[in-house]
Protein backbone atom coordinates (compact mmCIF):
# COMPACT_ATOMS: atom_id res chain seq x y z
CA UNK A 1 0.00 0.00 0.00
CA UNK A 2 2.95 2.35 0.33
CA UNK A 3 3.93 1.97 -2.96
CA UNK A 4 1.22 3.18 -3.99
CA UNK A 5 1.53 7.54 -3.94
CA UNK A 6 4.90 6.40 -5.55
CA UNK A 7 3.68 5.02 -7.90
CA UNK A 8 1.26 7.55 -9.24
CA UNK A 9 3.59 10.38 -8.21
CA UNK A 10 6.24 8.76 -11.30
CA UNK A 11 3.76 8.13 -13.53
CA UNK A 12 2.89 11.83 -12.93
CA UNK A 13 6.35 12.56 -13.13
CA UNK A 14 6.74 10.36 -16.26
CA UNK A 15 4.18 11.98 -17.93
CA UNK A 16 5.64 15.22 -17.56
CA UNK A 17 9.15 14.52 -18.33
CA UNK A 18 7.15 12.58 -21.95
CA UNK A 19 5.60 16.18 -22.62
CA UNK A 20 1.67 17.24 -22.45
CA UNK A 21 -0.29 13.65 -22.73
CA UNK A 22 -2.98 15.39 -25.36
CA UNK A 23 -6.39 13.83 -26.35
CA UNK A 24 -6.38 14.23 -30.07
CA UNK A 25 -9.80 15.35 -31.60
CA UNK A 26 -12.77 14.36 -29.94
CA UNK A 27 -13.48 10.28 -29.69
CA UNK A 28 -11.94 8.33 -29.41
CA UNK A 29 -9.37 9.61 -26.90
CA UNK A 30 -6.21 8.86 -28.38
CA UNK A 31 -3.17 9.44 -26.02
CA UNK A 32 -0.24 9.98 -26.92
CA UNK A 33 3.37 11.94 -26.04
CA UNK A 34 6.16 14.04 -27.37
CA UNK A 35 8.81 11.40 -26.69
CA UNK A 36 12.29 12.62 -24.53
CA UNK A 37 15.28 13.83 -26.48
CA UNK A 38 18.95 13.55 -25.74
CA UNK A 39 19.96 16.83 -24.44
CA UNK A 40 22.72 18.85 -26.04
CA UNK A 41 25.81 19.82 -23.91
CA UNK A 42 26.62 23.46 -22.59
CA UNK A 43 30.14 22.56 -23.23
CA UNK A 44 32.37 20.25 -25.64
CA UNK A 45 33.33 16.76 -24.69
CA UNK A 46 36.57 17.41 -24.00
CA UNK A 47 35.74 20.45 -21.81
CA UNK A 48 36.06 18.98 -18.73
CA UNK A 49 39.78 17.57 -18.93
CA UNK A 50 41.38 17.32 -17.09
CA UNK A 51 39.03 16.28 -14.60
CA UNK A 52 36.80 13.90 -16.50
CA UNK A 53 38.31 12.91 -19.98
CA UNK A 54 36.66 13.41 -23.14
CA UNK A 55 35.84 9.71 -23.85
CA UNK A 56 34.08 9.15 -20.38
CA UNK A 57 31.57 12.30 -21.38
CA UNK A 58 31.23 10.94 -24.43
CA UNK A 59 30.58 7.41 -23.88
CA UNK A 60 28.33 8.65 -20.71
CA UNK A 61 26.24 11.09 -22.70
CA UNK A 62 25.87 9.57 -26.24
CA UNK A 63 25.77 5.90 -25.02
CA UNK A 64 24.12 5.70 -21.52
CA UNK A 65 22.28 8.79 -21.24
CA UNK A 66 21.05 8.02 -25.04
CA UNK A 67 19.98 4.55 -23.85
CA UNK A 68 17.76 6.11 -20.81
CA UNK A 69 16.35 8.21 -23.48
CA UNK A 70 15.39 5.17 -25.98
CA UNK A 71 14.41 2.52 -22.95
CA UNK A 72 12.14 5.22 -21.32
CA UNK A 73 10.10 6.25 -25.08
CA UNK A 74 9.73 2.56 -25.32
CA UNK A 75 7.82 2.15 -21.62
CA UNK A 76 6.10 4.88 -22.31
CA UNK A 77 4.58 4.03 -25.96
CA UNK A 78 4.03 0.35 -24.52
CA UNK A 79 2.30 1.88 -21.52
CA UNK A 80 0.17 4.26 -23.36
CA UNK A 81 -0.89 0.94 -25.67
CA UNK A 82 -1.66 -1.21 -22.73
CA UNK A 83 -3.55 2.21 -21.03
CA UNK A 84 -6.07 2.44 -24.27
CA UNK A 85 -6.52 -1.79 -23.78
CA UNK A 86 -7.19 -1.18 -20.42
CA UNK A 87 -4.12 -3.79 -19.81
CA UNK A 88 -3.23 -2.52 -15.82
CA UNK A 89 -1.66 -6.01 -15.60
CA UNK A 90 0.92 -4.38 -18.20
CA UNK A 91 1.02 -0.87 -17.29
CA UNK A 92 2.27 -1.99 -13.71
CA UNK A 93 4.76 -4.69 -14.94
CA UNK A 94 6.26 -1.23 -17.13
CA UNK A 95 6.71 0.90 -13.90
CA UNK A 96 10.25 -0.11 -12.98
CA UNK A 97 11.13 0.53 -16.36
CA UNK A 98 9.53 4.11 -16.27
CA UNK A 99 10.80 4.44 -12.95
CA UNK A 100 14.37 3.49 -13.94
CA UNK A 101 14.81 4.57 -17.50
CA UNK A 102 12.78 8.21 -16.83
CA UNK A 103 15.03 8.91 -13.14
CA UNK A 104 17.94 8.10 -15.73
CA UNK A 105 16.70 10.55 -18.16
CA UNK A 106 16.38 13.27 -15.15
CA UNK A 107 19.24 12.57 -13.81
CA UNK A 108 21.25 13.02 -16.63
CA UNK A 109 19.78 16.10 -17.85
CA UNK A 110 20.42 17.74 -14.66
CA UNK A 111 23.91 16.30 -14.22
CA UNK A 112 24.70 17.97 -17.69
CA UNK A 113 24.50 21.21 -15.85
CA UNK A 114 25.85 21.00 -12.76
CA UNK A 115 29.47 20.29 -14.23
CA UNK A 116 31.26 22.85 -15.88
CA UNK A 117 34.53 23.29 -17.69
CA UNK A 118 36.98 23.98 -14.74
CA UNK A 119 38.03 27.74 -15.90
CA UNK A 120 34.47 28.70 -15.41
CA UNK A 121 33.68 27.08 -11.94
CA UNK A 122 33.54 29.74 -8.72
CA UNK A 123 32.54 29.22 -5.47
CA UNK A 124 28.85 30.00 -4.45
CA UNK A 125 28.14 33.76 -3.55
CA UNK A 126 25.43 35.73 -1.78
CA UNK A 127 22.25 34.20 -0.59
CA UNK A 128 23.27 30.87 -1.69
CA UNK A 129 26.55 31.05 -0.04
CA UNK A 130 24.43 32.37 3.30
CA UNK A 131 21.95 29.53 2.55
CA UNK A 132 25.24 27.32 2.92
CA UNK A 133 26.78 28.70 6.05
CA UNK A 134 23.43 28.63 7.63
CA UNK A 135 22.50 24.87 7.18
CA UNK A 136 26.30 23.47 7.23
CA UNK A 137 28.03 25.77 8.79
CA UNK A 138 30.10 26.04 5.74
CA UNK A 139 30.94 25.48 2.29
CA UNK A 140 33.95 22.82 3.68
CA UNK A 141 31.45 21.75 5.74
CA UNK A 142 28.52 20.96 2.86
CA UNK A 143 31.43 19.27 0.96
CA UNK A 144 32.41 17.12 3.53
CA UNK A 145 28.98 15.94 4.62
CA UNK A 146 28.52 16.03 0.55
CA UNK A 147 31.19 13.52 0.05
CA UNK A 148 30.64 11.19 3.21
CA UNK A 149 27.37 10.35 2.24
CA UNK A 150 27.67 10.13 -1.43
CA UNK A 151 30.68 8.23 -1.33
CA UNK A 152 28.96 5.52 1.09
CA UNK A 153 25.87 4.77 -1.51
CA UNK A 154 25.69 0.99 -1.64
CA UNK A 155 26.02 -0.17 -5.16
CA UNK A 156 24.85 3.00 -7.99
CA UNK A 157 23.14 5.64 -7.02
CA UNK A 158 23.34 9.53 -6.56
CA UNK A 159 24.01 12.64 -4.29
CA UNK A 160 21.78 15.41 -3.92
CA UNK A 161 22.25 18.93 -2.68
CA UNK A 162 18.28 19.64 -2.49
CA UNK A 163 16.42 22.72 -1.18
CA UNK A 164 13.43 21.64 1.52
CA UNK A 165 10.69 23.65 0.34
CA UNK A 166 8.64 23.28 3.56
CA UNK A 167 11.60 24.79 5.75
CA UNK A 168 13.21 26.86 2.51
CA UNK A 169 16.49 24.89 4.34
CA UNK A 170 19.32 23.19 2.06
CA UNK A 171 20.09 19.18 2.67
CA UNK A 172 21.80 16.40 1.41
CA UNK A 173 20.45 13.38 0.51
CA UNK A 174 21.34 10.13 -1.73
CA UNK A 175 18.99 8.01 -3.79
CA UNK A 176 19.38 4.43 -5.02
CA UNK A 177 19.56 3.12 -8.37
CA UNK A 178 18.12 6.06 -10.75
CA UNK A 179 15.30 6.83 -8.10
CA UNK A 180 15.49 11.02 -8.86
CA UNK A 181 15.83 13.14 -5.75
CA UNK A 182 11.90 14.20 -5.97
CA UNK A 183 11.85 11.12 -4.29
CA UNK A 184 13.26 12.15 -1.47
CA UNK A 185 11.14 15.22 -1.37
CA UNK A 186 13.95 17.70 -2.13
CA UNK A 187 14.14 20.14 -4.89
CA UNK A 188 17.12 19.31 -6.52
CA UNK A 189 20.13 21.87 -6.67
CA UNK A 190 22.97 19.40 -7.58
CA UNK A 191 23.23 15.77 -8.40
CA UNK A 192 26.10 13.94 -8.57
CA UNK A 193 26.19 10.22 -10.49
CA UNK A 194 27.83 7.59 -8.20
CA UNK A 195 27.52 5.25 -10.89
CA UNK A 196 30.40 2.93 -12.14
CA UNK A 197 29.73 4.73 -15.91
CA UNK A 198 30.57 7.60 -14.75
CA UNK A 199 34.00 7.30 -14.44
CA UNK A 200 34.64 4.18 -15.41
CA UNK A 201 38.33 2.14 -14.29
CA UNK A 202 40.56 5.04 -15.08
CA UNK A 203 39.47 6.19 -11.92
CA UNK A 204 39.43 3.98 -8.80
CA UNK A 205 38.03 6.70 -6.65
CA UNK A 206 35.41 9.25 -6.56
CA UNK A 207 36.57 12.21 -4.38
CA UNK A 208 33.58 14.62 -4.32
CA UNK A 209 34.27 17.61 -4.51
CA UNK A 210 32.01 20.64 -4.49
CA UNK A 211 33.69 22.59 -6.99
CA UNK A 212 32.39 24.68 -8.85
CA UNK A 213 29.04 26.67 -9.65
CA UNK A 214 28.87 28.05 -13.11
CA UNK A 215 29.70 31.76 -14.21
CA UNK A 216 26.90 31.73 -16.84
CA UNK A 217 24.09 30.13 -15.10
CA UNK A 218 24.10 32.65 -11.70
CA UNK A 219 23.54 35.38 -14.25
CA UNK A 220 23.58 38.93 -14.36
CA UNK A 221 21.32 39.74 -11.24
CA UNK A 222 23.53 37.20 -9.38
CA UNK A 223 22.40 34.16 -7.32
CA UNK A 224 18.49 33.77 -7.25
CA UNK A 225 16.87 34.22 -3.90
CA UNK A 226 15.33 31.64 -2.03
CA UNK A 227 12.32 31.68 -3.53
CA UNK A 228 13.39 31.74 -7.28
CA UNK A 229 15.62 28.29 -5.89
CA UNK A 230 12.35 26.84 -4.49
CA UNK A 231 10.73 27.32 -7.85
CA UNK A 232 13.32 25.07 -9.68
CA UNK A 233 12.60 21.94 -10.41
CA UNK A 234 15.44 21.45 -12.73
CA UNK A 235 18.00 23.67 -11.72
CA UNK A 236 20.96 24.76 -13.74
CA UNK A 237 22.21 27.02 -11.03
CA UNK A 238 24.93 25.40 -9.46
CA UNK A 239 27.86 23.67 -11.10
CA UNK A 240 29.67 20.92 -9.70
CA UNK A 241 32.61 19.07 -10.74
CA UNK A 242 32.38 14.98 -9.32
CA UNK A 243 36.08 15.29 -9.29
CA UNK A 244 37.70 12.07 -9.64
CA UNK A 245 41.03 10.89 -8.69
CA UNK A 246 43.19 8.06 -9.49
MN1 LIG B 1 25.45 7.98 -15.37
Amino acid sequence: AQCAPRVFTMLRTARRLAGAVKPLGNAPQVRTFVAAKLPDLDYDYGALEPVITGEIMQLHHSKHHNTYVNNFNVAMEKYAEAELKGDVGTMISLQGAIKFNGGGHVNHSMFWKNLAPPGECEPPLGELLSMIERDFGSLDALKSKFAAQTIAVQGSGWGWLGLEKATGKLAVATTANQDPCSTTGLTPLLGVDVWEHAYYLKYQVLVVGVVGWARGARGARGVPGRGALARRGVSPLPAAHARASV
